[in-house]
């Protein structure tokens, strides 16, 4: 890393924590009111829950900040930008906090695998890949596909429709619709705990169908996103892009490690538009923790769902 560079993350981390702090700041000066009330009352660990839940959710709105304001510097996302940062819990009165901005669209979005109600042959063919590789058999991609898919129609081999899950000693119906979140899959025939753990790390759902973000993809979601990539291509993809993000879709196909490599243009790219925040909230006794999804197709993030506890 040479001087500029360094300067300018050190900036960039700077001018993260500023809007961290102008986001703290809002929310402790619109506390003060509330706080003498509740003083008056004696009810101290309601406060710190509830100044815990404040700093939590204006955690949540930091990371639409910063996020806003990279889209601003340019439609490339990679892991060398401001946003992907690490940064060391955030001292506040009483308490700390700490939170992260990761991507979210470098996983294989299982939302891909039926668009507008019928399943997508091409995405079931890279999913197919993904659960080889990670040993997990095949047939879990045809009973999620039935799972996800508008019909009744069951799907051989491996599929399952209601008549299957009526037949359980809790009988429930398929829900032919997008999955909502992964915790659903354990629902679905074939996929139990060990499954979907294997899965967490490379796989995600997202409300929209979608390309895969190549400046993100883990090695294995790479491999099996593109056709004739081996596992070994793929890392090597990972290891370079470490040193030199791929500018564009452009850059990526000119740097694959030899010919031969299909991949269809519309299912990569090198920008995200999902963004999963996470944030702890320590203050008195009190921990609150929040998770969001983000969605950016413009401007100011959308919060697709959040979850403060
Ligand atoms: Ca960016
Ligand atoms: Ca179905």
């Amino acid at each position: 890393m040479d001087i500029r560079m360094k300067s300018t993350g050190q900036s960039g981390v700077a001018l993260v924590l500023v809007m961290l702090i102008v986001a703290l700041a809002t929310t402790l000066a619109a506390f003060m009111v509330t706080r003498q009330n509740l003083w008056l009352r004696q009810i101290e660990s309601q406060f710190d829950r509830a100044q815990a839940r404040r700093v939590g959710v204006a955690a949540i709105d930091w990371a639409r900040a910063v996020l806003a304001d990279d889209i601003r510097a340019g439609n490339t996302d990679h892991e060398g930008e401001m946003w992907a940062m690490r940064l060391p819990a955030m001292p506040v009165e009483s308490g700390e906090v700490a939170g992260t901005i990761e991507d979210r669209q470098g996983l294989f979005n299982l939302n891909n695998l039926v668009r507008n109600g019928a399943v997508s042959t091409p995405d079931m063919a890279q999913f197919r890949r993904l659960l080889e590789m990670l040993g997990l058999p095949g047939d879990l991609a045809t009973a999620l596909a039935d799972w996800m898919d508008a019909d009744s129609e069951t799907q051989y081999p491996g599929g399952a429709e209601d008549l299957y899950y009526l037949a359980q000693a809790r009988p429930y119906r398929t829900a032919n619709r997008p999955l909502t979140e992964l915790g659903e899959l354990a629902l679905v025939k074939g996929f139990d705990s060990r499954s979907v753990e294997s899965l967490r790390s490379y796989v995600t759902v997202l409300p929209v169908p979608g390309p895969i973000n190549v400046n993100f993809a883990p090695a294995e979601v790479l491999a099996a996103v593109a056709q004739n990539m081996t596992l070994a291509d793929a890392r090597l993809l990972v290891q370079q892009r470490g040193g030199r993000p791929f500018k564009d879709v452009a850059d990526f196909r000119q740097r694959l490690p030899h010919g031969g490599i299909e991949m269809a243009d519309g299912n990569i790219s090198v920008s995200s538009q999902f963004f999963l925040v996470t944030g702890r909230a320590s203050i008195g006794g009190a921990q609150v923790y929040t998770q969001a999804l983000l969605q950016r197709s413009g401007g100011w993030p959308a919060v697709v769902w959040q979850n403060i506890q």
